[in-house]
């Protein structure tokens, strides 16, 4: 307990809330000799790279490639080499531009679904190295590698394995030109902190010249047990990213956001609810909400272009997201504890377009405006529910998410009462779970004390690494409780945070 209770002048209390929080305070007091252990973890736990990819919780998804030159979306496999020149390309404007909106790293498309490499790989002719850019001397992969390390930004790529280009896609030949991709991209460029796979498989295409439809069998194709073993053994910190993980999932939908209660758990199933899933097959009704106690740590991440498409087109340059729209895609997404992962188009000078750099750069300044202030910080912080003094209140508010208070064993509900010496105004309240220990909160209720009495503003759900709430109004109050209504065992809190988010 950081506070003396003798030290609080009366006056901020009335005798029934100071008589409250006087017992409050005695238990406490008592508990602070009785240190507990820490507690058991519940349900399936991150592993390490995942925690480390929790921390991130933003970045972004560049796609550049000759698709942009053809104003397409879904380049066809056919686009001529020749066709991929920009004018004026500048990884640094690019990078520069997604730092200023909050993003922490950047994952680039390396290949997409048009079979173009933008790496010179020796898989296959069709890649940087026949386009004029730098004289077919590029390497457009490194060039971003090394501007996002210069920035301190992580670099993740994405190696679509669809590829119709390629005349081997659908035999085992293409099998191991794929994974050879792989290779290539996690041996020569730094540690990566993604590897993103996408589940949009087979299809019509160029294929080397026989335009034709070829539909390869999502389970066993890619022989993905075999094939993550590579990004395991030549990758250890990357995430997986997939449909069904093996360690990050895909939301189930384009539009950045999940359902307002999301579980970082999750079962991965077939379509038909059987089976294990595989990108490009899986359960995507369930992906938004995820699995309660489900059989693994897999959390969400909400992937969303900030324009209308995830390639440049001209006659979209009027469909970028408006700053107002992006702040309720973040709450949406990273306040819901999945990550945002917000695609970045440059154009065919091979920059972002002003439009783009605008409200990227307003993104970034509304969030740090935001979150500037944690009012709780300087609040008072009163429970009875505690664990003892290896678990201080004071760990809700280090600014670390290793560090955590929990309740003793057997307090499921716990009550958690900030006081003000002058009242606060606040409308964003932020709580953080100790995730290493799994997600345990299900139902959580917070009051302000308003005429004599607490007064309910909001009820939420799952909290799991993040659960941000953007209240309709502004209050002004010096007393805020917290009220855990729902966990199956004892509760830990890592963070949590009180902020006024002025103008939005
Ligand atoms: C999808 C792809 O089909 C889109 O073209 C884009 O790359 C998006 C990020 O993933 O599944
Ligand atoms: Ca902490």
């Amino acid at each position: 307990m950081r506070t003396k209770w003798v030290s609080m002048p009366k006056s901020y209390f009335s005798a029934g809330l100071r008589q409250i929080t006087a017992v409050l305070y005695f238990i406490s007091c008592f508990q602070l000799g009785t240190a507990q252990k820490a507690p058991e973890p519940y349900g399936a736990i991150p592993t390490k790279r995942q925690l480390a990819w929790h921390n991130v919780e933003m970045y972004g998804l560049v796609h550049f490639t000759p698709t942009t030159f053809e104003n397409k979306e879904w380049g066809y496999g056919n686009a001529d080499p020749a066709i991929f020149n920009p004018t004026a390309f500048n990884a640094e404007q690019i990078v520069k531009a997604a730092k200023a909106g909050g993003l922490r790293g950047l994952i680039l498309v390396a290949k997409h679904h048009d079979g173009f490499c933008l790496f010179p790989t020796k898989t296959t002719e069709y890649n940087i190295s026949k386009s004029p850019f730098r004289n077919g001397k590029g390497d457009m992969v490194k060039e971003f590698e090394q501007v996002c390390r210069k920035y301190k930004m992580k670099f993740g790529v994405y190696c679509s394995p669809w590829d119709r280009n390629n005349s081997h896609y659908g035999t085992p030949q293409y099998l191991e030109i794929y994974r050879k991709q792989l290779k290539e991209l996690y041996s020569n460029y730094g540690e990566l902190f993604m590897s993103w796979h996408d589940g949009a498989n087979g299809g019509d295409g160029y294929y080397g010249g026989a335009n034709e439809k070829r539909i390869i069998d999502r389970l066993q194709y890619y022989d993905w047990e075999n094939t993550w073993k590579i990004t395991r053994r030549l990758q250890p910190h990357a995430a997986i990213f997939s449909d069904v993980g093996l360690d990050v999932r895909w939301a189930g939908n384009e539009e950045g956001v999940v359902n307002e209660t999301c579980w970082a758990t999750y079962t991965p199933r077939n379509p038909d609810g059987t089976g294990e899933g595989a990108p490009g097959y899986s359960d995507y009704e369930n992906a938004p909400t995820g699995t309660r106690n489900g059989k693994k740590w897999l959390p969400a991440e909400c992937d969303v272009p900030l324009r209308k498409g995830w390639f440049y087109h001209p006659e979209e340059d009027s469909t970028v997201k408006p700053v107002e729209k992006l702040l309720d895609i973040y709450f949406k997404s990273v306040g819901r504890g999945a990550a945002l992962d917000l695609g970045l188009a440059p154009d065919t000078r091979g920059l972002l377009h002003e439009n783009d750099v605008k409200v990227l750069s307003e993104f970034g300044k509304a969030l740090k405006q935001i979150f500037a202030i944690n009012l709780a910080q300087s609040a008072r912080i009163i429970t009875a529910d505690g664990r003892g003094k290896a678990f201080p209140v004071k760990y809700m508010t280090d600014n670390k998410r290793e560090t955590y208070w929990a309740s003793s064993d057997s307090i499921t509900t716990p009550t958690i009462i900030f006081l003000w010496n002058k009242p606060i105004t606040f409308n964003v309240f932020s709580l953080r779970e100790a995730i290493q220990l799994g997600q345990r909160i299900e139902g959580f209720a917070l009051d302000v004390w308003e005429n004599n009495s607490w007064q309910e503003i909001h009820r939420g759900t799952s909290v799991g690494a993040l659960r941000l709430v953007r209240l309709k109004k502004k209050y002004n109050t010096d007393k805020i409780r917290l009220r855990i209504t729902q966990s199956p065992v004892c509760v830990t809190i890592s963070e949590l945070g009180f902020f006024n988010s002025g103008q939005y």
